[in-house]
């Protein structure tokens, strides 16, 4: 007889739990060469968790035609003036596309092309934000709240961090007297 119960179901809420969820913390020790200002950063604890993940991957990672999905927690905060978020990549296969859905929270989505031209995406509750390929992607909490939602992405995208870690975007997400501010990065 076909078993035809759901192994894993997801409730569009904060959490996503199970037995096969991959679950990744990113603390400020995991992020050197994200945030602009490198003092502010020395300073921090480095301890300090910045935002979680929890991902479902129910076939193998590069598998074509699977979809992969998880939640994202980014917690408020920010170093120096520039809100936490998240390291950011291009995928791995440049073509491959992603959608966003803001849970709740105020934050920002931040995506920049191969051409280095950087724009935002206000994220709040219920906004669904699609990313498409050859765009890189991050997440910036620019609220007082936690930031949540929920990603759904190719099994076959991958993840490229390199070009990020390396070069950064070419603008970033600072906190100003009025609010969010995107600027040129020094
Ligand atoms: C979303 C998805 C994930 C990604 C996560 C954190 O949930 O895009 O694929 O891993 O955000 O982003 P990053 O990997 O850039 O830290
Ligand atoms: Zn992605």
């Amino acid at each position: 007889m076909t078993d035809i119960s759901t192994p894993e179901v997801l409730t569009l809420g904060t959490e996503l739990t199970g037995k096969d969820i991959e679950r990744i913390d990113r603390k400020i020790k995991d992020l050197a060469d994200i945030f602009s200002d490198r003092q502010a950063y020395l300073e921090m604890d480095k301890s300090r968790v910045v935002y979680e993940v929890a991902s479902f991957l129910p076939v193998e990672q590069g598998t074509t035609g699977g979809l992969f999905y998880g939640i994202t927690k980014i917690m408020p905060g920010t170093v120096g003036d520039e809100y936490f978020m998240t390291k950011g990549h291009f995928h791995r296969k440049r073509d491959r596309a992603e959608i966003y859905t803001t849970i709740s929270g105020e934050g920002m989505l931040i995506l920049m092309d191969e051409q280095r031209n950087t724009w935002v995406e206000k994220m709040e509750p219920g906004s669904v934000h699609y990313i498409p390929g050859h765009v890189a992607h991050r997440t910036a909490n620019t609220g007082e709240g936690v930031l949540v939602f929920w990603a759904v992405w190719p099994s076959d995208a991958g993840h490229d961090y390199e070009i990020i870690s390396e070069n950064g975007f070419s603008k970033i997400l600072v906190k100003g007297k009025n609010g969010p501010l995107l600027i040129d990065r020094q």
